[in-house]
């Protein structure tokens, strides 16, 4: 029914990989010292059926849902990623429901689409300044990979709940969502590149009854 378009994402995550193989590794660990509640460890090859938790310190669900089948979509919402804002910043779910997101970026700056909880777009910011900071993430893109970058130690950063979206293109996302908030919620989605959200890149989910 929809046209698969796997190639730009494929591109996205394997940038994204690269990005992520040359943090200082004292920088991955204190964060991991510090508990990554919201990082995503593993690889979107091991996603695919599995809901994706933080992790679980005080009980109930924090499921935030899953990669959704593109198959089997509920529903496709258009978002507009401007600077910096997002149209619409407000979206109704449907409890499990599969929501297709095409998400257009129509301006000369890079932005993302990020689904989580609050504590995850925190962690996820660090994430993202120190990838600003240390060169390999900048206004307009990913720098280009160093030769080298890959290899032992190669880390991977691989969230299948977000979407880089290029200046001037178009992504998508195919998300399923769980049947409720999750405990710690709401579910928010965001823009996490350093100083957007804090201009307003950011948006709510709000769960419909049924
Ligand atoms: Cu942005």
């Amino acid at each position: 029914m929809f046209p698969k378009r796997t190639m730009p994402r494929a591109m996205t995550a394997a940038g994204v990989a690269i990005f992520m193989a040359v943090l200082p590794m004292n920088a991955r660990a204190s964060e991991a010292g510090a508990g990554m509640s919201g990082h995503m460890e593993a690889e979107s090859s091991h996603m695919g059926g599995e809901a994706m938790h933080e992790d679980d310190h005080a009980g109930g669900s924090k499921v935030i849902g899953r990669p959704g089948d593109p198959s089997k979509v509920d529903e496709v919402i258009r978002v507009d990623l401007s600077s910096y804002a997002f149209s619409p910043d407000s979206i109704k779910v449907r409890p499990g429901e599969t929501i297709r997101f095409v998400l257009t970026n129509k301006t000369d700056l890079l932005h993302e689409f990020n689904i989580g909880t609050s504590p995850m777009h925190a962690e996820h910011r660090k994430e993202m300044l120190e990838m600003m900071q240390s060169g390999m993430l900048t206004p307009t893109g990913m720098a280009p990979a160093s030769p080298g970058a890959s290899g032992a130690g190669m880390m991977k950063h691989d969230d299948p709940n977000s979407q880089l979206v290029d200046p001037g293109t178009t992504r998508e996302l195919v998300w399923q969502f769980p049947t409720k908030q999750p405990e710690n919620g709401p579910l928010l989605f965001s823009c996490n590149i350093p100083g957007h959200a804090a201009a307003g890149m950011t948006g709510t989910f709000t769960f419909t009854s049924g």
